[in-house]
C-alpha cells in the first residue's frame, strides 16, 4: 500500500521544492523527517525513488499553514533534506522558497487575492523571521505566468517582491555574533554576520582564487572545498552554531571587486557546493557585511551611496539585487529593510505517494 499525500512542487526564484500543508504531515517531528525523506528520495545520490532533484537547490521542502501569530497571514517551516545523508535541517531560512509561499497559500485557499496586487505576511517559523510578498493577483491566480526576470533561471514568470523585517541575528542570534566585523579565522580576514542566514564572507584572493571563477572550476576544486571547510568548522562555535559539521549552516561567501557593473562579485557555497547563484538570505548578508566599514566584503565593493540603495551582487549565472534601506551612521550603518525581486511558477498539483513501510 501507499500513501497519497496533497502536494505542490513550486520553484521558487532560483530553488525549487515541495510545498505541503502542515495538516497532511504527521505533527511529530521525527515521524515527519522519516516521511519527508521517504517523499524526496532520501538518502540516495539520485533520490531516483523520490521527488527530490540529487541537488541541494531542488531538495527543500516547504510546510506551511494559516499563522497562529497576530498580524500575520502563513507560517513556513522550511527544511532542507539531505541528498546523501538521511538529514532534515531546518535551522536556515530559505528566501527562494519562501517566494513560492504566495502562490501556494493563494491557491490552497489560505488566502484571498485583493485585487491586483496581493501582499502575504509570513513568518518563517525556522527562525521567526517575518517577510512581506507581493504577488500580482489580477487573474486571481499567481505563480503561473508573468514578465518578470531573475538571472539563473530561463524566460520570464510571475513576479513576487519580498521585503523582509527584523533578519538580524536570525540564527546567530546577532549580526555579528563576535561583535566584530573582522575576525581573523584561521589565518583568513574574515566577517561571521548573519543577516537573515549565517554566512562567513572572506576575499577570494586571500584564499588564493579570483572570485571570478566558473561554478564547476570551483566545485572540481578539492583543495579550496577543504580549506573552506577548515575555516567553516572553526568559525561554527565563533557564530553560536556550536559543532557545525553536520549542519547545513553557516554558508560562505567568496567575494571580490565586480567586474559586471555590479557593486560585488560573490561565489557561495552552501556549504560544499559552489550556488549556481546565490541564496536570498546570502546575498542580503554579503551585501550588509559590504555596508560594514573594514570589512573584507567593503574592501571590494563598489558601493552606492544614499539611504535607499540598490545593490547589484555578481553571481555565476548573473547579478542578483538587493534593495537596502541603510541608517545609523557611517561608522555603524545599520540596515533598517531590506528587498528583492523573485519568480516563482507552480509546476505541479497533485499527490505524493510514499510507501506505508519504507523499505529498510
Ligand atoms: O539564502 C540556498 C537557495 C538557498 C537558500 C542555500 C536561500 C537563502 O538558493 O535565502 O535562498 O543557501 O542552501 O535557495
Amino acid at each position: 500500500m501507499q500513501i497519497a499525500i496533497p502536494c505542490m512542487l513550486i520553484r521558487g526564484g532560483t530553488s525549487k521544492g515541495a510545498y505541503f500543508l502542515s495538516q497532511d504531515l504527521p505533527a511529530d517531528p521525527t515521524a515527519r523527517d522519516a516521511l519527508l525523506l521517504a517523499l524526496m528520495g532520501s538518502p540516495d545520490k539520485r533520490q531516483v525513488d523520490g521527488l527530490g532533484g540529487a541537488h541541494p537547490l531542488t531538495s527543500k521542502v516547504a510546510i506551511v499553514s494559516r499563522s497562529t501569530e497576530p498580524g500575520c497571514d502563513i507560517d513556513f517551516l522550511f527544511a532542507q533534506v539531505g541528498i546523501e545523508t538521511a538529514s532534515v535541517d531546518t535551522t536556515p531560512n530559505c528566501g527562494n522558497i519562501l517566494a513560492g509561499i504566495g502562490p501556494f497559500a493563494l491557491a490552497r485557499g489560505l488566502v484571498a487575492a485583493t485585487g491586483a496586487a496581493t501582499s502575504v505576511r509570513v513568518r518563517t517559523l525556522n527562525t521567526g523571521t517575518l517577510a512581506d510578498l507581493v504577488m500580482e493577483t489580477g487573474d486571481g491566480q499567481a505563480g503561473t505566468v508573468g514578465q518578470a526576470r531573475i538571472d539563473g533561471v530561463p524566460g520570464t514568470s510571475a513576479p513576487i517582491d519580498i521585503s523582509f523585517l527584523g533578519t538580524e541575528g536570525s540564527v546567530c542570534g546577532a549580526l555579528l555574533p563576535t561583535g566584530n566585523a573582522v575576525d581573523v579565522v584561521d589565518g583568513v580576514e574574515v566577517t561571521l554576520i548573519d543577516n537573515g542566514m549565517p554566512v562567513i564572507v572572506l576575499r577570494a584572493a586571500d584564499v588564493g582564487r579570483t572570485g571570478h571563477e566558473p561554478r564547476d572550476e570551483l566545485n572540481d576544486d578539492a583543495a579550496l572545498k577543504q580549506r573552506l571547510e577548515r575555516i567553516r568548522l572553526a568559525a561554527g562555535p565563533l557564530m553560536n552554531l556550536g559543532d557545525v559539521s553536520g549542519k547545513v549552516v553557516p554558508k560562505i561567501a567568496l567575494v571580490a571587486a565586480p567586474r559586471a557593473g555590479g557593486a560585488i562579485a560573490t561565489r557561495s557555497f552552501i556549504p560544499h557546493e559552489c550556488h549556481a547563484s546565490i541564496g536570498v538570505f546570502a546575498a542580503v548578508t554579503v551585501a550588509t557585511a559590504a555596508a560594514l566599514p573594514g570589512s573584507p566584503a567593503a574592501s571590494v565593493v563598489a558601493m552606492p551611496q544614499g539611504r535607499e540603495r540598490a545593490l547589484s551582487v555578481e553571481h555565476p549565472t548573473g547579478e542578483f539585487t538587493v534593495r537596502l534601506t541603510v541608517g545609523g551612521t557611517a561608522e555603524r550603518p545599520v540596515i533598517e529593510r531590506a528587498g528583492l525581486l523573485r519568480t516563482a511558477r507552480i509546476l505541479m498539483d497533485g499527490q505524493a505517494f510514499v510507501p506505508e513501510r519504507p523499505a529498510s
